[in-house]
């Protein structure tokens, strides 16, 4: 197949259309977006490291980690530089190619600004690709982070703009922009994707496909959580052991393959909530289009799946590593 144009401008009309398709022949489509650029048996493995835990001034209903919320989660102060050289340590020791550092603030405080810009310049000392996702940065702070040497920025819409006022109400959908705009215009590269199964339509997943894929640039990272319905948290009490709570898997890889066809170039992650999908579901998501996952036992506060059980995975579906091209 030729390689497939990178487009800024989908229509939601064409995306419901994508959406609609017959499954075989939307799978079939996205396998040939992906098989245009990837190799579509090797994928990309990232992982995670809470470096500041709980007490978050914001109230996304979904978060294990707002202080809004009674979750039972400890908070705690930013982590030390040891500690975090030694986590991204065993992350690269155990196949990982980049380590995303969250912390879980509304913003960075300037105090905070030091270690962290050390913490980026260590973990890129290992050889790993650096993320971090600390919440809303000015121009300054993205530039400054850029300098250090980040490579990502984790930042997500979460959803579309129609539903994004029923997860969160301490920031908007604008607010989330700006900040993707400052670390684009650093030069950063951006990783920004969002959760499914929060109880939204689907025109919402359409509506935060369409907000991703007309961004002016595609973000380099997509990763596709599933929500982890966290006791406590308004969108986990409401959606436990509900149906809604448990998308429709289908629905799910429907959404990944939309995700692939829309921004044939990007890294489109399978995250959060893994750890009770079915191997088939996952199979079907790299199918699909995914070419990344988060591997470790721990996500930032929740559990994921475990080395044993990804290395058994990757041994079923006869996958492999991705090799990343190098970078200066
Ligand atoms: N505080 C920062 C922020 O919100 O940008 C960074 C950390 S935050 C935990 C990163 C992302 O994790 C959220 O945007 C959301 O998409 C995802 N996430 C958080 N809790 C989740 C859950 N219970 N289930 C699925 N995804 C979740
Ligand atoms: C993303 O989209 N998913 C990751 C990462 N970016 C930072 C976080 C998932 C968190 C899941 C819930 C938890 O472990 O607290
Ligand atoms: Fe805070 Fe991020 Fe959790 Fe929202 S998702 S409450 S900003 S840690």
């Amino acid at each position: 197949m030729q390689q497939p144009q990178i487009r800024t401008d989908w229509s939601r009309a064409e995306i419901a259309a994508l959406f609609d398709l017959p499954f075989n022949d939307l799978l079939w489509q996205a396998q040939q977006v992906h098989r245009a650029r990837f190799d579509a048996n090797a994928v990309q493995r990232s992982t995670l490291l809470s470096i500041k835990t709980g007490g978050c001034a914001e109230n996304c209903g979904y978060c294990s980690q707002s202080a809004a919320f009674e979750t039972g989660l400890k908070a705690t102060k930013l982590s030390g530089l040891e500690d975090v050289v030694e986590a991204a340590k065993a992350a690269r020791d155990g196949g990982s190619t980049r380590f995303c550092m969250g912390a879980a603030w509304r913003s960075p405080k300037e105090r905070d600004m030091a270690p962290l810009l050390e913490m980026v310049r260590e973990v890129k000392a290992l050889g790993l690709e650096t993320c971090m996702t600390l919440g809303m940065l000015t121009p300054d702070q993205a530039g400054r982070f850029a300098d250090a040497g980040l490579d990502y920025y984790n930042h997500n819409l979460d959803s579309s703009p129609e539903y994004y006022g029923q997860v969160v109400t301490t920031r908007t959908y604008g607010d989330r922009l700006d900040t993707l705009e400052h670390v684009r215009e650093a030069g950063i590269s951006v990783c920004c994707g969002g959760i499914v199964g929060m109880g939204e339509a689907r025109e919402d997943r359409i509506g935060f496909l369409h907000a991703l894929a007309t961004l002016p640039a595609h973000p380099e990272s997509v990763p596709i959580n599933q929500l982890v319905p966290v006791a406590g948290t308004p969108l986990g009490d409401m959606l436990r052991g509900t149906p809604m709570g448990e998308i429709d898997e289908i629905e799910f890889v429907r959404t990944v393959a939309v995700a692939r066809i829309l921004m044939p170039g990007s890294m489109v992650r399978l995250s959060a909530g893994r750890e009770s999908m079915s191997a088939s579901t996952q199979a079907l998501c790299f199918l699909a289009g995914a070419n990344s996952m988060f591997t470790g036992d721990k996500l930032l506060t929740t559990g994921n799946a475990g080395a044993n059980a990804d290395a058994a995975l990757f041994e079923r579906l006869g996958l492999t590593d991705m090799v990343l091209e190098a970078t200066e």
